[in-house]
């Protein structure tokens, strides 16, 4: 195994992060063949990111703009230092302890998390949707410390199971529109907020000295299945990411302004629309509840350049393009699930934007497959970005050559590392990232997403991935969203079943299914065509744009 960079003492005083990672035998391999990714030994993320934009001198630069309030970067460090002090201070926290986080995407939000990172704690955000029962779980796994909620969402934090230590150092923040600068007394019950503590804190907090490979930040799977998995990143990791994709891929600029869908608490999110912008000095518009419309509103208004979302959106955004004036739009990525070649082609009929794909996932932190511009290649996710490397393997672990479709097997300066999981030994094989993903390489190095590795269609002897089919069907005019699954079938093991949403002006009828057959058929080796179709009203997804698939297989 190469050397990793040297790791030096810890930081944190509550050593739960460093107990909890897995025996150094079950971490991936770690690359850092960059100069770019050359970190010393000490270092907090966030003095890289905030500190360092002030001794740049771009404090009067626009960082955050939310519904509410625009933050300069000086306002935003000195709410960022005003919530560490109340951390260490009031709320008595050490260094290494884990603070959960939940809260739409908001000034406020993003300045919680960055908070944490300074004062030496460990984030474990959490998605708003998420209830009281699954927040327990993410809770007692993180052991968690204390809580700071958004005043809108304060309810499932009320309800949920929570140490006496943790519910004592629970705090909300931005009651009543506007709050996040203003300092509120108590809420209706007579709860000290966030805000009236920070009023009495100092508006400067000297960024703890951590170590870079101290953790950060424990971040959820947005798992379908099973008991969510805790993956645990460094300071330097998310450094890293900052240092990988939007230099090479993306080529972020400080006068971009980032906007998008994802949850701060969706790594993606935290990346695309906090991370990025902060490294470069450039700003993030953080928005609450987006519709496909709102966005487009969004993106017009402020004049963002740089839009985060995933495919469903794009797929819905298209139509409506053309009735907005987005001349500010320079580039669309778009990640969490695979982009069907017809959701491409209809976003680039709309807006003249090349998509940039990119494969990310919560263990890696973000994306380490990805193509802009004329490298993109129909139908390939693209090449493992400079940084991370990538190959294809076969049931047995060896390697496989072009045209064969394996399992997905990634490396970098950022990998899998779950607290406390046996599942570790599932995803790091041989000092490789197996992403669960089922991926075929081709002659010149490009990766083609062909689905997940458990959700491959085995129907009569032939092996069918969904999304193929999906891509297929989507491609016909009546089609606005489509899931393809497996079906048991004494005949044939499994067959073909189509999910269909049809688009407003279409109506289900078996004559459509026939010709949705039909159509596939034509496109695609008709023994891949949805023997079984059925018609829905809308397609069950998860908060991240990911489509449930195991809820098609049970309806
Ligand atoms: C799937 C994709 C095809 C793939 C994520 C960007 O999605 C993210 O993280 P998750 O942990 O899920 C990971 C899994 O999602 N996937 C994501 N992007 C693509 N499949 N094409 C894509 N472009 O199955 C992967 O294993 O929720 C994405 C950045 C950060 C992230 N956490």
């Amino acid at each position: 195994m190469k050397p990793t960079p040297a790791s030096s003492a810890s930081a944190h005083t509550d050593l739960f992060a460093r107990d909890h990672l897995p025996p150094a035998g079950l971490w991936p391999e770690l690359c850092f063949d960059l100069p770019e990714l050359q970190y010393p030994a000490r270092l907090n993320c966030v003095a890289e990111l905030l500190d360092l934009a002030l001794a740049r001198g771009i404090g009067a630069r626009i960082a955050l703009r939310g519904e509410y309030d625009n933050w300069t970067y000086a306002q935003l460090h000195q709410q960022v230092n005003r919530i560490a002090h109340v951390l260490r201070g009031p709320l008595g926290l050490q260094a290494g302890h884990r603070v959960l986080l939940r809260g739409a995407n908001t000034p406020m939000m993003a300045a919680c998390i960055l908070a944490v990172f300074k004062a030496g704690c460990i984030a474990v955000p959490t998605m708003p949707l998420l209830r009281a029962g699954e927040l327990a779980v993410i809770a007692t796994k993180a052991e968690v410390n204390a809580v700071l909620c958004a005043d809108n969402l304060r309810g499932e934090v009320e309800a949920m199971e929570l140490s006496p230590a943790a519910r004592q150092c629970t705090l909300y923040f931005g009651a009543g529109a506007g709050a996040g600068a203003v300092a509120v007394a108590g809420d209706a019950c007579g709860n000290t907020m966030l805000e009236t503590l920070m009023a009495a804190q100092s508006a400067h907090f000297t960024a703890v000295d951590t170590a870079a490979d101290d953790v950060c930040l424990i971040s959820f799977t947005s798992g379908t299945t099973g008991v969510p998995k805790g993956t645990m990143h460094f300071h330097r990791d998310v450094l890293a990411i900052c240092d990988c994709f939007p230099r090479s891929v993306l080529e972020t600029q400080a006068d971009d302004i980032f906007i998008g869908t994802p949850p701060l608490a969706f790594t993606f999110g935290l990346g695309g629309l906090l991370l990025f912008p902060l490294r470069v000095g450039a700003s993030a518009v953080l928005l609450e509840r987006l519709t496909p419309e709102a966005l487009l509103v969004a993106i017009q208004t402020y004049r963002a350049s740089i839009c985060f979302t995933a495919p469903t959106f794009y797929r819905q955004m298209a139509p409506l393009f053309a009735s907005y004036d987005l001349a500010s739009l320079k580039k669309s990525v778009s990640a969490g699930e695979a982009l069907p070649v017809a959701t491409r082609e209809s976003w680039r009929q709309a807006s003249g934007l090349t998509m940039i794909d990119g494969i990310g996932a919560t263990e890696m932190l973000h994306i380490f497959i990805s193509a802009a511009g004329d490298q993109v290649r129909a139908g390939a996710t693209g090449k493992p970005i400079p940084g991370y490397q990538a190959c294809i393997l076969d049931q047995q672990g060896q390697p496989v050559g072009p045209g064969v479709i394996g399992r997905l097997a990634v490396k970098g300066p950022t990998g899998c590392r779950y607290l406390a999981d046996a599942r570790q030994r599932d995803y790091v094989f041989n000092g490789w990232n197996l992403t669960g993903d089922a991926y075929e390489m081709d002659a010149d190095g490009y990766f083609y997403y062909r689905s997940r590795t458990d959700d491959m269609i085995i129907s009569a002897g032939y092996n069918i991935a969904g999304p193929e089919v999906e891509d297929a069907l989507l491609r016909h005019p009546a089609v606005a969203e489509c899931g393809v699954i497996g079906r048991a079938d004494e005949e044939r093991g499994q067959i073909v079943e189509a999910h269909i949403v049809l688009k407003p002006a279409y109506q289900a009828s078996p004559e459509l299914a026939l010709q949705l057959q039909e159509f596939v058929k034509a496109q695609i080796a008709p023994y891949k065509y949805p023997r079984a179709i059925r018609f829905l009203t809308a397609l069950p997804r998860t908060e991240t744009g990911k489509l449930q698939r195991f809820k098609l297989r049970t309806e």
